[in-house]
Order: C-alpha cells, then structure tokens, then sequence
C-alpha cells in the first residue's frame, strides 16, 4: 500500500487530495498543527481512515520524525499562511510558513528519504502583472507577500531537483474553490452572503475590488492533477486552470442570480477589502496540463457558482 504525506490537510485542498488517495488505496497520513481547538471540520467524515499526526512547518524537527516514522512514499505540501490578504498584516509569518516552511520540509526529505517523492502547492498568485494568458514559461511579477513567499516555494522546489536530483515538482494552480472554501475568500463570502440575504439573515454584502478577474474552478477536479504530476517518469511543473476568466462582480452577478436576486441591490464597497496591490487578471493556459496530464477541468463557472450558493443555503437551513 503506497503511503501520501498531506501537509495542510485540514484546508480545503487537503481534504479533497485526503479523499481522492484513499479511494485509491493508499495509506493517509496527515500533518496537523496543535491547536486549542479542534479544525477537523474539513476532515471529520473520513477521520477514521486518516493517520493523523502532530506538527508544524515552523518545526524542522516535527517534520524529520514524521518523515522517519511513516516513511511516505508522496508528500504533498498544501500547508501555508494562504490568505492574501493577511500576508500584508503577517508579512513575516507568511514567509515563515509559505516559503521557509517548504526548504524545511525539502530539507527533512533530503535527510531521512530522497526518493521521496514532493509536490508543492505553487500558485497562479505568483504572475501577479504578468500578462494572461499564463503558462509554465510565463515570467513571474508577485504583487504580495504571500506571492513573494510562492515563488521562494516555487524556485526552492525547482532548485532540489537540480541540485540534488530529487523527484520535486511544483503545480502552478489558478484559483480552486469548492463548499469547503475558507469563509474569508471572496467565492465562498459571495455564496455564504448570497444564501444569507436570500434567507433573511442579512442585507447586504460588502465586498472589495469587483473588478478583478480570476480563473476560477472546482477543487475537487485539482487534486488529480496534483496526485498525476507525482506518478509521471520525471518530475515537471505544471499549470492547472480552466482557461476561462471571470470578475468578482461576474461572481456577484451569477450567484445572486442563482437565488432570483439582483446583485446591485445587495452588493456595497467598502474600502477595507481592498488591496494595497491588487492582481487584475489570472487566466491559466494550461496546454502542458492537457497534453502531458491529460487532465482536463469538468465543472463550469455557472456550476460552481451553484454548487456553492446550494450548499451554503442547505447549511444556513439546517442550523436554523
Ligand atoms: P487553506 O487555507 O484552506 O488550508 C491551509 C492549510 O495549511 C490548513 O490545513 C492549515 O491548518 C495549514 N497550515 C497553516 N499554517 C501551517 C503551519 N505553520 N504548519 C502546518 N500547517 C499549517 O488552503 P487551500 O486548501 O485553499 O490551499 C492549499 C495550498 O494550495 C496552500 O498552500 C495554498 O497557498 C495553495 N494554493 C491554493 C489555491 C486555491 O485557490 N485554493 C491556488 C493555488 C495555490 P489549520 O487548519 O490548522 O489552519
Ligand atoms: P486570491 O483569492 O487572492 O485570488 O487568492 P481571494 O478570493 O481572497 O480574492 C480574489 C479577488 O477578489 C477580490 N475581492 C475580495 N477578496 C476577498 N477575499 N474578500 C473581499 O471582500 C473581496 N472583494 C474583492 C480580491 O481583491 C482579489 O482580487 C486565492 C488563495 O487561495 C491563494 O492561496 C491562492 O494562491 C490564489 O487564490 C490562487
């Protein structure tokens, strides 16, 4: 039975790769980090089938004896500080999980197995002002320091391959969203305040920038992509997108939409969700991904955006 290493397994992605490699028969192991409260909502209805183990990216030690006592044959590095627009507040915690957490980890793979083999949670983040569409030769122009701390992630990963020939790749993912996207995203605060507005538990929805445009898919459907990269001959990075392009204000649309609203009624700005520095347009050109991966995106914008709203109305309902 092959065994995955899952670091960030209590996110949203983790608990989507948790599923999807033990469907395919490997033994789970996943890092969390010591907390006074419990965060395995994500991860409560496979629980069982999980060995779950303590640590922390900030502790090289913690990352060496779980390496050495569960001897994995995949890691998969999902843990970061990954909100945006925190790494402005926490620059310097963002580096010290979200790049420095990655040698760390490459470090304690390099000491205890390294045919290990390594994927990293890189991002679309890491173009920034790079002109769309973006793809694996694309140049890199971060614009926070979360995206600073990426392409740290990004370039440390591409560096132990060749330096030391280790099996290490880095997926350059566009934005994934999903029900179990964190409530501070601006997908899930759209579907979360939609379904609200619809129900009458609030009126209106206060939002940043609406006319940033993403590359929005499913993070259900991304999680293969990141399991395939770690079973090619050798070690690549990818892009994994949609191709398609929408704004936060077409999110907006379609979402208040779905309920039979108009989003101009309920939808306010608020300047204290806007960025000191904003990324305007992420769209993925992922031929690599489809030609070498042969992984293709299924689920829609207009899909995922219902599939979001439903969930979140179905949640505020059965709390009610
Ligand atoms: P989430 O924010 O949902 O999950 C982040 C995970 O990292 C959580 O399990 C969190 O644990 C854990 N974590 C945070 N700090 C530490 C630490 N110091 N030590 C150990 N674990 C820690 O992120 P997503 O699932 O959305 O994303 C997964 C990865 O992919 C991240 O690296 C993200 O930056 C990257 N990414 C995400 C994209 C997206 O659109 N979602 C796109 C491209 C890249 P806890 O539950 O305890 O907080
Ligand atoms: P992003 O996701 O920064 O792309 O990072 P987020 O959903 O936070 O923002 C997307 C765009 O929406 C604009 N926006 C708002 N964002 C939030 N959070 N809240 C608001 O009220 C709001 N109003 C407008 C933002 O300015 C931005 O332009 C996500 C994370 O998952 C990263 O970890 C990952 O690397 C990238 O996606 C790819």
């Amino acid at each position: 039975m092959p065994i995955a290493l899952i670091t960030g397994i209590t996110g949203q992605a983790g608990s989507y790769l948790a599923e999807f490699l033990l469907a395919k028969g490997y033994q789970v192991v996943g890092m969390v980090r010591r907390s006074s409260t419990v965060t395995y909502e994500r991860i409560e209805h496979i629980k069982h089938d999980l060995t779950l183990v303590q640590g922390d990216l900030h502790d090289q030690s913690s990352l060496v004896s779980i390496l050495s006592n569960y001897q994995p044959d995949e890691v998969y590095n999902l843990a970061a500080q990954s909100f945006v627009a925190t790494s402005w507040n926490q620059a310097v915690l963002t580096g010290e999980v979200t790049a420095l957490g990655v040698v760390r980890l490459l470090e304690a793979i390099r000491m205890v197995n390294p045919k290990i083999r390594f994927y990293q949670a890189s991002s679309s983040e890491m173009f920034g002002r790079a002109p769309a569409p973006q793809n694996e030769t694309t140049p890199f122009h971060p614009r926070s320091p979360y995206a600073v701390a990426k392409v740290y992630g990004h370039w440390i990963t591409v560096n132990y391959r060749e330096s030391y020939g280790m099996f290490t790749v880095s997926g350059i993912l566009f934005n994934h969203e999903s029900p179990r996207r964190g409530i501070e995203f601006v997908t899930r605060k759209i579907s979360d305040g939609v379904a609200r507005i619809k129900l009458g538990l609030a009126k209106e929805l206060l939002l940043g920038n609406l006319e940033a445009r993403r590359d929005w898919g499913f993070a259900g459907e991304y999680v293969e992509a990141m399991w395939k990269m770690l079973q090619q001959e050798t070690p690549e990075d990818f892009v994994i997108g949609t191709g398609v392009a929408h704004s936060v204000r077409d999110f907006c649309e379609a979402a208040f939409r779905y309920v039979g609203l108009n989003y101009l009624d309920y939808v306010r700005q608020d300047p204290r969700f806007m960025r000191p520095a904003d990324v305007d347009l992420l769209v993925a050109d992922c031929a690599k991904a489809r030609q070498k991966l042969g992984w293709m995106p299924k689920v829609t914008f207009e899909e995922l955006v219902a599939m979001m709203v439903e969930a979140d109305l179905k949640r505020l309902k059965d709390a009610s």
